[in-house]
């Protein structure tokens, strides 16, 4: 299971399950920060799901080492005796650190809609990332389809705000500046992962375990450095209700997702993947459900269809078109 090719169904299956938790994610995150007067802490809930992914991940170890005797020296030659890998796997666990307790002042600070639109801006940035970290190169046409699904993703996700009263105070300026910090994380962390992953044959279920155990000591000090002594006082699980539960759950189980997604494609094709499960699950719903399509969506629909297919165009040319500053260079030295 380690490294072998997934299928296509299975591939499509995790991007849809992916978008699916996603989606659900913020708007039960914004409905937990709104509605109850006993707010829970948020970093305790950022902590909680890098334990829960921890012990899934330990799971799904267990379960492709078939057999606890292996699980056990995988364990120790790639936890115990590899503290270089835990130092190199600290770095997007602190940077997912920053970028989940971001979601969550965000979150508390704008309109789930608002919040999903201005977060699309990740595409651009994670593309650029993946440029400069993994030194892939984007034709120009593809860099512009980048742009096209982040306006189409935009428009299809385009709602009205919110007409119901919150019941806490907003500041949308904060709002917006945690957005920007979350869109730098999430497009650094991603291709970081990536490229750490993709450098070598260890397990998928290895490089989490080695993310999320630097996660929970991140996470924790979060709690401490933020709200330690009202923790102290009221306790870890204040405020949690069932729908905090399901946050946790959700971010869980999509934090999981999205390694997944990762291996078996990269963090391009997923901004991408995501548009088109968000089109399509949307066109399952006028189907299944008699959903009205406004014209918003119709148009954003359009752009993310039309920037998928320009995305996947063969490259031409693509040393005038990637490489100019080389092309230039290459022409002095002619001259
Ligand atoms: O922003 P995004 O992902 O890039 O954030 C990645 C999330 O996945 C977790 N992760 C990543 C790699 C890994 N090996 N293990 C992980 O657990 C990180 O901790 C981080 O939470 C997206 O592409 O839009 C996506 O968005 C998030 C989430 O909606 C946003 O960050 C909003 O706050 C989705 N997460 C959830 O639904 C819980 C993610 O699935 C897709």
């Amino acid at each position: 299971m380690a490294n072998e090719p997934a299928s296509l169904v299975f591939k499509i299956y995790c991007l849809t399950v992916m978008t699916l938790v996603a989606a659900t994610y913020t708007v039960a995150l914004r409905y937990t920060r709104t509605v109850s007067s006993d707010l829970y802490f948020a970093t305790t809930a950022v902590c909680l799901a890098e334990v829960i992914k921890l012990f899934i991940s330990l799971g799904m170890l267990a379960r492709e080492s078939s057999g606890l005797g292996r699980l056990k020296s995988v364990l120790v030659e790639h936890i115990l005796k590899s503290p270089k890998e835990l130092l190199k796997l600290s770095v997007p666990s602190i940077v997912y650190a920053v970028q989940n307790n971001m979601a969550f002042i965000a979150l508390s600070n704008l309109d789930a809609a608002v919040y999903q639109v201005t977060y699309q801006l990740k595409i651009p940035c994670t593309a650029l990332c993946t440029v400069l970290m993994l030194h892939r190169s984007l034709s120009r046409l593809q860099w512009f389809s980048v742009f096209m699904l982040c306006a189409g993703v935009t428009l299809v996700q385009w709602k009205p705000a919110e007409l119901t009263k919150v019941q806490v105070v907003q500041s949308p300026l904060v709002g917006f500046m945690a957005v920007a910090i979350a869109v730098l994380c999430s497009g650094f962390a991603g291709v970081y992962f990536e490229k750490v992953l993709k450098s070598s044959d260890t397990s998928l279920w290895v490089r989490n375990i080695q993310m999320y155990l630097s996660g929970i000591l991140v996470t924790g000090a979060g709690i401490y450095l933020t709200d330690g002594p009202q923790v102290m006082d009221k306790g870890f699980f204040y405020g949690y209700t069932p729908w905090v539960c399901f946050v946790v759950f959700l971010a869980s189980v999509g934090g999981l997702y999205t390694s997944v997604v990762v291996k078996y494609t990269d963090n391009i094709m997923k901004g991408f993947s995501a548009a088109s499960a968000i089109v399509l699950s949307t066109i399952a719903s006028v189907m299944l459900f008699g959903l009205q399509i406004t014209v918003t969506f119709a148009m954003g629909a359009l752009l993310v269809c039309v920037s998928i297919y320009l995305y996947g165009l063969p490259k031409q040319d693509t040393t005038t078109l990637e490489r100019p500053d080389k092309l230039a260079r290459e022409k002095l030295i002619t001259v």
